[in-house]
């Protein structure tokens, strides 16, 4: 219970060689207050991208690193550039689900130093992009999905071509790793759920070893 896992016997399932899926392995409702601890300290925004467009995605961080994004490009720093405050702390049961995932993907002593908060509502979605500002894609990027379903795509070592879609759901965490690390990959705009049609946010948190 305290360390945020749900009751429920998770499914572990490679989808793709790299992409590891942990069906259900969180109770999404236990780590709601935690994050809205962290975005009282650090409200999630809509960062500028290089290109001078708000992201429609909105993004906080906890951690020692955040990612960030602005006229200069895409970066981690140990700062809240709008508060120039230090990042929220990186609660532990974060990094100890993150270690957790990892070693069950047989990769041990995987300490994130960054987690970045994605905040989507409905009709948004991400567009396809790769993670490439962390320092060495030997360690994973562990993924949790919290509130409204998204469908993810992934369209490999380029950006074009055949795409796998991925249903992730309120509670699924999904194990990056491998040559899957630097795939392009994005969001769906986000539907409403018809069985839950008052649920109209998704958070999704990245674990990472941003340096
Ligand atoms: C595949 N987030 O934060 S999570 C991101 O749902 C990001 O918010 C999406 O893409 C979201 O960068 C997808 C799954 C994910 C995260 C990082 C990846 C898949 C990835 C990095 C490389 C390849
Ligand atoms: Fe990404």
């Amino acid at each position: 219970m305290a360390d945020l896992f749900s009751h429920q016997q998770p499914s572990q399932q490679e989808i793709a060689p790299g992409f590891t899926l942990l069906k259900g392995l969180v109770n999404g409702a236990e780590f709601t207050p935690l994050i809205q601890h962290i975005i009282k300290l650090a409200p999630v925004r809509h960062m500028m991208t290089p290109m001078g467009h708000a992201s429609k995605v909105a993004m906080s961080n906890c951690g020692p690193m955040g990612w960030v994004s602005d006229q200069q490009g895409y970066r981690y720093s140990p700062c809240d550039p709008i508060t120039q405050l230090p990042w929220p702390n990186l609660p532990k049961p974060f990094s100890k689900l993150a270690q957790r995932a990892a070693k069950l993907v047989g990769i041990n002593d995987f300490t994130p130093d960054a987690c970045l908060i994605n905040h989507c509502e409905i009709g948004v979605g991400m567009g396809k992009h790769q993670d490439i500002e962390e320092a060495d894609f030997r360690w994973p990027i562990v993924s949790v999905s919290l509130g409204l379903s998204a469908i993810f795509q992934v369209s490999g070592a380029k950006r074009t071509g055949n795409n796998i879609n991925i249903l992730l759901e309120d509670g699924d965490v999904l194990v990056i790793h491998g040559q899957a690390r630097r795939f392009y990959h994005g969001i769906r705009a986000l539907k409403v759920d018809p069985l839950q049609p008052t649920l109209a946010h998704r958070y999704n948190l990245t674990l990472r070893k941003a340096t």
